[in-house]
């Protein structure tokens, strides 16, 4: 699955006076189908003082790369591979692809592992409108701590009535040289009951 993209079967919202589906996951990223290039995945890079560089994630190359690793990944035979080859200071942003959102309470989980990393991430997960016009942010929806094993984050939250899009993002305050985060197995889904 190139992106990731929650959209409930149109035959499902037509039953039961608007009910969701909540019980069906949508869609998710476990990495193996990716091919050459992470597609719809990017970066943004802020350094002190500097206009921040934003670029899709094959095209980062220097201080980090973002690619389909196959070594070690927590399903399968791929994960995401955010590897950092030189220090990095100020934010620096994996940005997640775009999620269509129809559903008012969602669950996004996933699993994270780091190498070379003292300090936690944060997970923020911005709302927006179908113009993509920032409705809310939620900046450390959840912090991301640490470990040199595979752990499984979740964010659940309400969106709101207008919003149509989420802009997941990964945040860390600088990072070392050496420093890398692995990502894999991805879910987005409804919150049963809503
Ligand atoms: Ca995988």
């Amino acid at each position: 699955m190139r992106t990731l993209r929650l959209a409930l079967l149109a035959g499902m919202l037509s039953l039961g006076a608007g009910r969701l589906a909540a019980q069906t996951p949508i869609e998710g990223e476990d990495f193996e189908n990716v091919k050459a290039q992470l597609v719809d995945w990017s970066a943004t890079w802020q350094p002190a003082g500097e206009p921040a560089v934003y670029r899709p994630a094959a095209k980062w190359d220097s201080p980090f790369t973002i690619v389909a690793d196959s070594a070690d990944a927590h399903s399968g035979n791929q994960a995401l591979k955010w590897e950092f080859s030189g220090e990095i200071q100020g934010m620096v942003l994996l940005n997640f692809p775009p999620l269509q959102v129809n559903a008012t309470e969602l669950e996004l989980r996933f699993f994270v592992k780091t190498r070379g990393i003292d300090k936690a991430g944060r997970l923020a997960v911005d709302e927006a409108d179908s113009s993509g016009k920032r409705l809310k942010s939620n900046w450390a929806a959840v912090l991301v701590q640490p470990s040199d094993s595979w752990t499984e984050v979740v964010w659940r939250g309400k969106v709101g009535g207008d919003t149509s899009r989420l802009r997941v993002f990964l945040a860390y305050d600088g990072m070392p040289a050496g420093a890398t985060v692995w990502i894999d197995d991805i879910t987005v889904k409804p919150v049963p009951g809503n």
